[in-house]
């Protein structure tokens, strides 16, 4: 038999598949698609104080290799998605609220009202990359060390950090002893690569229009950068954190990349823009390596990479 479901901490996920927060999760509808498909849970579009619009369009750019986006934090606002989490509960999969403040009171404000409702696990934005006039969060470590030690006070829930892409190991080790000592349960690897541009030389534009035309860049260019990220997040944290590693995955053998690398679960962000059926097929795919390769469960290949 094979059995697919993963936990993080006491959280029971049927299948290993998530949507990456932006991605189909803003409104009750996208959510109640997701958790009806075999999607093992639902993260949320991330969700800020106060409702917003978002950036100016065209924000997105879509094509079988890569996309592009400067949606700039569109979502309905904290106390709305508080308030649909109850009604989604039925599904009894994990609901993840995914949030971000602009500055960082906004962070344990936000954090103190999720706290209260059914939602099951947090993930902490530490890494939008569309921002007008700010910086990442995550490329300042002392105040990201800050924040989360701070959220850990005000949450007893399930708590994870989605981070940007670094270019250099030291800092993948330092943040990955750091979460240790803090005990973050997971971190998502990774958000959108935050420097990305595109132009159609017909009309001689960029292809969005927000930022100067830079958006995060997605998709299946991103999958080499995410997977060395996971591969040294895994081995700088001894395997002790979970790990959702994000970037290009769309097929059942990505996925099994990824769990190789050392992430537990993925989560589907451009692929999903085509819609909730891609869960179906990661699952009949995965399955298939799993039953060719006689693999019971995630866990006996969770980062068990062979050396050459
Ligand atoms: O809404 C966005 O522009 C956005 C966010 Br919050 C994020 O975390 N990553 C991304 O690529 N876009």
């Amino acid at each position: 038999m094979i059995d697919l479901s993963v936990r993080i901490k006491n959280l029971k996920f049927e299948t290993p598949f998530l949507n990456a927060s932006g991605v189909w999760c803003t409104t009750e509808n996208e959510i109640d698609e997701i958790l009806k498909s075999e999607a093992g849970g639902v993260v949320f579009k991330t969700m800020t104080l106060e409702k917003r619009v978002g950036n100016p369009e065209p924000r997105l750019y879509v094509t079988d290799d890569f996309s592009i986006n400067s949606m700039g934090l569109p979502n309905l606002g904290v106390d709305y998605y508080c308030q649909i989490a109850s009604k989604l509960k039925k599904y009894q999969k994990p609901l993840i609220a995914s949030f971000a403040g602009f500055k960082e009171k906004e962070f344990y404000i936000l954090a103190e009202k999720i706290d209260n409702t059914d939602f099951d696990g947090l993930e902490v934005n530490l890494s939008c990359p569309n921002l007008e006039g700010k910086g990442i969060f995550a490329y300042d470590l002392d105040l990201s060390f800050k924040i989360l030690k701070n959220l850990k006070k005000i949450t007893k829930k399930v708590i994870g950090v989605k981070l940007p892409p670094y270019n250099d190991r030291e800092t993948i080790k330092k943040i990955a002893e750091k979460f240790l000592q803090l005990k973050i349960d997971f971190v998502t690897l990774i958000n959108s690569y935050p420097l990305g541009a595109f132009i159609d030389t017909k009309n001689e534009r960029l292809v969005i229009k927000p930022n100067q035309g830079i958006g995060g860049l997605g998709g299946r260019v991103l999958k080499p950068i995410s997977l060395a990220q996971v591969i040294l997040f895994h081995k700088f944290s001894q395997g002790k954190i979970d790990i959702i590693g994000v970037g290009g995955v769309e097929t059942g053998d990505d996925v099994y990349q990824y769990i190789l690398a050392g992430a537990k679960l993925v989560g589907v962000g451009t692929r999903l823009l085509k819609g909730p059926k891609i869960f179906s097929n990661l699952k009949k795919q995965l399955e298939k390596i799993f039953r060719e390769k006689k693999i019971n469960k995630i866990e006996d290949k969770l980062g068990q990479l062979k050396d050459y």
